[in-house]
């Protein structure tokens, strides 16, 4: 498919960011969200292909919506959507968990995804051409020991992914879910363990993850 311009959530690290990378070789026009605007316009002036920066939380629909609903011309029909913003908090049993860690992930993994797709959708389906692609996890499928809702909202990710490929059967639309085990090279047990390096570190201990390039190389 000759796809023109691609929306990557997630873009500033990780994943997101080497999709970004390899998208941008394949010289589609970007348009990256995350929150870091920095992170973002540092990548923006590394690619070798038009992107338009949106630094936002996928979590605020007002300023998402407003965002992907006033793009420059060149980047408004969009035809890959990319949903890899994600995160993991904590990984205590369910019973000592914080409430807000369960909620931000709700939302970010699951809300904020189906937001996204929910408003790019129409279009795509109009023009007929398109290609969602969203960043699940082998926890939506295995389950582990403090996984609990970062798990569970892996499985809504792989749910959401099949029921969309329903509706769209037909259409010339594909979906994917891209279910990756353990990703080193990225901020993912940083921002699971708060901060906490020395955790972070240990995930990793004595085996070889992959990395966000082996990721994108899938995508
Ligand atoms: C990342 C894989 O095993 O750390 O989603 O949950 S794992």
């Amino acid at each position: 498919m000759n796809y023109k311009v691609a929306v990557v959530t997630g873009a500033s690290s990780g994943i997101g960011k080497a999709i970004a990378e390899s998208l941008a070789k394949q010289n589609i026009r970007l348009i990256l969200v995350a929150r870091r605007q920095d992170k973002l316009e540092q990548l923006q002036n590394k690619l070798q292909t038009p992107v338009h920066v949106i630094a936002c939380d996928v979590t605020d629909k007002e300023k998402i919506k407003a965002a992907l609903n006033n793009l420059p011309a060149e980047f408004a029909n969009i035809d890959v959507l990319i949903n890899c913003a994600g995160l993991a908090l904590g990984l205590e049993d369910a019973q000592e968990t914080d409430w807000q860690d369960w909620e931000t992930m709700l939302n970010v993994n699951c809300l904020a995804l189906s937001y996204i797709t929910h408003l790019l959708l129409p279009g795509m389906v109009e023009r007929n051409q398109g290609h969602i692609i969203n960043i699940g996890s082998t926890a939506g499928t295995y389950p582990y020991k403090g996984g609990n809702v970062y798990g569970a909202t892996k499985a809504f990710v792989e749910q959401f992914t099949l029921n969309l490929k329903a509706d769209l059967l037909g259409t010339a639309l594909r979906v994917t879910n891209i279910a990756p085990g353990m990703v080193g090279e990225s901020e993912f047990s940083q921002v699971r363990f708060k901060g906490d390096e020395e955790k972070a570190r240990k995930v990793y201990e004595g085996l070889k993850p992959l990395t966000p390039a082996d990721v994108a190389e899938s995508a």
